[in-house]
């Protein structure tokens, strides 16, 4: 058993506190290595059967520049177990009620060209009420100040949803309007991770991840949301923010 599993209570106070933690280790090298293989394989194989409102590229023109892909869950079984499995049980016990697993993401900066992730709380996208969700950033390969690290302002799940507005970012369309307070700059924790560490925050949390300055090295990671059961979510308003949101992104010729 490894330790958030037999101090559930302690994972749980970190996470409440701190708005995330960090799971050194949270899947061993070969399983790492096995995931990291299987998304290779979703990218052969399954995404380009998928539409451009479900992988997004940083030059549409170049396939090998692949940034974000959704809903791996639903298009490959190995990843539906993924969801269902570890994650999700560290989910509930983070959440503190059972959970629904929503998404699984694919997040890669390629290699010189891979832009920053604007400051955001994930719970802006989720029309969540209340908002209570969970997202885990899994690292598929080593992350440091070079190819791009998540960034946190620990203790901010606490103070309530600021504003966002376009950030003209594919991918992380809504980003804040007045990200770099005082407190945004004085509580900032950077996370650099290795190959399957894993990093869990709140939805309310508010986070960002620099771009890749590294010519050579890729950064890719899987983000795994849940939602706590209790939440409801605004289906109509949601439906009308992705209407809007794929009319904008075809129209700036992005998808
Ligand atoms: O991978 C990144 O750059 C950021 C991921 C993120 O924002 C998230 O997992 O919520």
């Amino acid at each position: 058993m490894r330790h958030w599993e037999k101090h559930p209570a302690e994972t749980a106070h970190a996470f409440n506190l701190n708005g995330f933690v960090a799971l050194p280790n949270f899947f061993a090298g070969d399983e790492i290595a096995e995931i990291a293989a299987r998304v290779s394989r979703y990218i052969r194989e399954i995404a380009p059967t998928r539409p451009d409102t479900e992988i997004f590229y940083e030059d549409k023109a170049d396939a090998s520049t692949i940034k974000q892909m959704q809903d791996l869950h639903v298009h490959d079984p190995f990843f539906g177990e993924l969801i269902n499995g570890r994650c999700a049980k560290l989910a509930e016990t983070v959440l503190g009620e059972p959970v629904q697993a929503k998404n699984l993401q694919y997040f890669n900066k390629p290699p010189g060209i891979g832009q920053p992730t604007p400051p955001h709380q994930d719970g802006y996208y989720f029309h969540l009420k209340p908002n209570h969700a969970v997202t885990m950033w899994l690292a598929l390969e080593d992350v440091d100040h070079e190819n791009g690290c998540v960034r946190y302002v620990q203790g901010s799940h606490r103070l309530g949803m600021r504003a966002h507005g376009r950030s003209g970012v594919l991918g992380f369309s809504q980003g804040m309007l007045d990200f770099g307070l005082p407190h945004d700059r004085g509580h900032t924790v950077t996370c650099p991770a290795t190959a399957g560490d894993l990093l869990a925050h709140h939805s309310l949390t508010i986070h960002w991840a620099d771009g890749n300055t590294s010519k050579t090295r890729t950064r890719r990671a899987l983000g795994l949301v849940y939602f706590a059961a209790g939440c409801a979510v605004d289906e109509v308003a949601k439906k009308a923010y992705q209407e809007r949101l794929h009319a904008d992104l075809r129209a700036a010729g992005k998808i």
